[in-house]
């Protein structure tokens, strides 16, 4: 590995223009870049996705009553306008880079805080509690947002499985950690592998949603297939994806984000219009497709079920 931590890697990797910045370095670097990353040349964009799972219908689906009725993003937006640096920094980049992803055989453990610490297959997590899709909105840190058809059931009911001990108080996802398949994992934009994490009442809540599928389908590539996170009222870097651990503690995680920025990203990012971030507002979001921008929800607009959740908190200082 030619670069392991560049010193001018700005705090908010996040960002479009850090992106841009991150574009730019690439370019100046270009043949270093060219041999350290390797991989990150793979096929080109316009090629089909053909790897297993790549818009396979899953098997059962049933709707979910409390699904928003706003206009779905298509899966041509969803699949192609994606933040997942272990394929890339650009929303591009994880569409084209994922493509070879495999995601069979595949596992993840649940260990840490648990009576009955066990680890699942994905046939088996399919299996579990019956799929319901559920149209949530996903509010990017950003200021995007798109809503997407999800399927999935709560982690509440696959937590139950292993009994968390009366110790338990949080809970870390892990993505995968594999830089031969994710080349992104080559650069240092993160600290790898991606971790994020949730309080338990809120990991236990039954609008966070373990997430197998994407319009009626397995989970494609760039959305973190086989598994992933999704908490509609935070922010989208909450929700982990392609995750293999589980792991349930008693201490708060340091999160990927809260490590790499803690002034700018905090463990709880909850999507909060009255926070702004230090260098630019969240009172207001682009929905993707839309040309004006619309007013940001508080909780992204699951205020009635989550903040209670909340209460006594300076959501200022727990951002
Ligand atoms: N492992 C991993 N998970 C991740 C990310 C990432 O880069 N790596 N990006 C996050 C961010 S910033 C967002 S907005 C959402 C986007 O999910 P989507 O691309 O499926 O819409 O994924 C989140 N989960
Ligand atoms: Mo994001």
């Amino acid at each position: 590995m030619l670069i392991k931590r560049a010193a001018d890697i700005r705090p908010s990797e996040i960002t479009p223009r850090a992106a841009w910045e991150d574009r730019r370095r690439f370019l100046q670097h270009a043949g270093a870049y060219a041999l350290a990353a390797g991989g990150l040349a793979l096929p080109d964009a316009a090629s089909a996705q053909t790897q297993p799972g790549w818009r396979e219908k899953l098997p059962s689906v049933r709707p979910w009553p409390q699904s928003t009725k706003e206009p779905q993003n298509t899966f041509e937006q969803v699949t192609s306008y994606v933040n997942f640096y272990e394929f890339g920094t650009d929303k591009s980049d994880p569409l084209k880079n994922s493509k070879n992803f495999r995601t069979r055989p595949w596992t993840l453990s649940i260990e840490g805080e648990v009576r009955k610490p066990r680890t699942f297959g994905i046939e088996e997590l399919l299996k579990l509690a019956p799929i319901e899709e559920r149209v949530y909105r996903l509010r990017c840190v950003e200021a995007w947002s798109m809503v997407i058809p999800w399927a999935g059931y709560p982690l509440a009911e696959l937590l139950k499985q292993v009994e968390p001990t009366g110790n338990a108080r949080f809970v870390e996802f892990y993505t995968l950690h594999d830089p031969q398949q994710m080349p992104g994992q080559k650069q240092a934009v993160l600290e790898w592998p991606y971790v994020e994490g949730l309080r338990m009442d809120e990991a236990m809540h039954p609008l966070t949603l373990l997430t197998l599928g994407l319009y009626g389908e397995l989970l494609p590539n760039p959305n973190g297939a086989p598994v992933r996170m999704i908490v509609p009222w935070k922010y989208g870097f909450k929700s982990g994806k392609s995750i293999v651990r589980i792991r349930l503690t008693e201490r708060m995680p340091v999160t990927s984000w809260v490590r790499s920025a803690p002034q700018e990203y905090g463990f709880y990012s909850n999507v909060n219009p009255k926070v702004d971030h230090p260098r630019w507002s969240q009172a207001r979001e682009r929905r993707i497709g839309e040309f004006f921008k619309r007013e940001t929800l508080m909780f992204n607009g699951y205020a009635e079920q989550v903040a209670s959740l909340y209460t006594g908190m300076d959501l200022r200082k727990f951002f």
